[in-house]
C-alpha cells in the first residue's frame, strides 16, 4: 500500500505524530503543543515543579481554595454536580467536594485525556462523591456531564491551576463562551488564574535553579523519541523562559545549541534546526484580576466573587451563569 499523504487521515490515526509534524513545520517559528508534556515522566516532573520553592502557583491555588470552600459550597444550590476540567490534584478538589458533601450527595465528573490521572482521581474522591470519570476533551466531557444533569441539580465547573493560561487570549475568551453556553442559570464556574507579578519572580518560576522545569521541557523531546521514534539528542537543547510584555505571558522554548537534523520515524518527518533556533513549547498567560472579570462578562458570566492570595498573586474567580 502506498504511504498515505493525507494529514487529516494521519490526524485520526496518530494525532500526536500529526501535531508534531505540523508544529515543527511551522513558519516562522517551530512549535510543539504543550498538552503532550504530560506522559508519565512529564506528569511526575510537573508534580515536582509544584513543590519547588520558586513555583508558588500551586500552593497559592491550594491556599485560596481552602479559604473559599465554605463560602462557595454555601452558595451553590443543592443538589449539585461538580465537573472538573483536568482531573485535579487531590488536595484542591477534595476541599471543595468535602465541603459540598456536608450539604448533600455530590456527583463528580472529572474530565481528563489521561486515563491514569482519572483513575487516581476517582479513587481519591470516592469518599466524598459519586465519581463519573470522563476520558475526553474538556468541552465534550462538559457537554456529556450537562446532559446527565438530574432535575433541579446545579452544576459547578472547576477550571483550576491557571490551566486557562495555556490558551492564547482569544482562545481563552472563546473557551469561556463555550463553557457558558452549556450552563444554566444558577450554575457556576470556578476559574483559577495566575496573576501578573514582578518579572524576576515570574521568570524564576519557569527557570528554577535546580533545573526541574528544564527537564520537564526537554522531556517533550524525549517523549517524541520514545513514542514516535524520534532521534532528538536532549543535551543539544537549552531550556529558555522568556517574558512577552505584549501578550503578558511567560513563554518556554527549547534552543538548539547547534545546527542539527532530527528525524521522527512515526511522523515520516525530518527537519533541520539552525544553531540558536528555538522550538516554542508553551505559553503561560498571566492576568490582572480585573481582566478576568472582563473576560467573564464578555462570555456572559457574572463575577460573583474573587479571592486572591497575597503571598503569591493568584486569583480564584467565581463566575455565575
Ligand atoms: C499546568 C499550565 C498551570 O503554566 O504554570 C509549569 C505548566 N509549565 N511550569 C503553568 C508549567 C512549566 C503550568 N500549568
Amino acid at each position: 500500500m502506498p504511504l498515505s499523504g493525507s494529514l487529516s487521515t494521519d490526524r485520526e490515526l496518530n494525532p500526536f505524530a500529526a501535531e508534531v509534524r505540523e508544529g515543527l513545520s511551522w513558519q516562522p517559528r517551530k512549535q510543539l503543543p504543550c498538552q503532550y508534556f504530560y506522559d508519565a515522566t512529564g506528569s511526575a516532573l510537573y508534580e515536582a515543579i509544584t513543590v519547588l520553592p520558586e513555583y508558588g502557583l500551586t500552593r497559592a491555588d491550594t491556599r485560596v481554595i481552602r479559604r473559599l470552600a465554605p463560602a462557595l459550597s454555601a452558595r451553590m444550590p443543592t443538589p449539585v454536580a461538580v465537573v472538573e476540567l483536568g482531573s485535579g490534584s487531590g488536595a484542591k478538589t477534595r476541599r471543595i467536594l468535602e465541603s459540598l458533601a456536608r450539604r448533600g450527595p455530590v456527583d463528580y465528573y472529572p474530565i481528563d485525556v489521561s486515563a491514569s490521572a482519572l483513575a487516581r482521581c476517582a479513587q481519591e474522591m470516592a469518599a466524598f462523591a459519586d465519581v463519573h470519570p470522563l476520558a475526553e476533551s474538556y468541552m465534550d466531557g462538559l457537554r456529556r456531564a450537562a446532559d446527565a444533569r438530574l432535575p433541579g441539580q446545579s452544576l459547578l465547573v472547576l477550571f483550576l491551576g491557571s490551566t486557562i493560561g495555556n490558551f492564547e487570549r482569544p482562545a481563552a475568551q472563546d473557551f469561556l463562551g463555550q463553557v457558558r453556553a452549556s450552563l444554566l442559570p444558577g450554575d457556576a464556574l470556578l476559574l483559577g488564574t495566575d496573576l501578573i507579578k514582578p518579572l524576576a519572580r515570574m521568570l524564576l518560576a519557569y527557570d528554577d535553579p535546580a533545573g526541574v522545569t528544564a527537564a520537564f521541557n526537554r522531556n517533550l523531546l524525549g517523549r517524541i523519541n520514545r513514542e514516535l521514534g524520534g532521534n532528538f539528542v536532549l543535551r543539544n537543547f537549552a531550556h529558555e523562559a522568556r517574558w512577552d510584555p505584549i501578550h503578558h505571558r511567560v513563554e518556554m522554548h527549547l534552543r538548539s545549541l547547534k545546527a542539527q537534523r532530527v528525524s521522527i520515524r512515526a511522523a515520516a518527518f525530518e527537519c533541520d534546526l539552525r544553531k540558536d533556533e528555538t522550538i516554542w513549547t508553551e505559553s503561560c498567560h498571566k492576568f490582572h484580576p480585573e481582566e478576568v472579570r472582563e473576560m467573564a462578562a464578555a462570555a456572559g458570566f457574572e463575577c460573583a466573587a474573587q479571592w486572591l492570595d497575597d503571598t503569591w498573586p493568584f486569583a480564584e474567580s467565581l463566575l455565575t451563569a
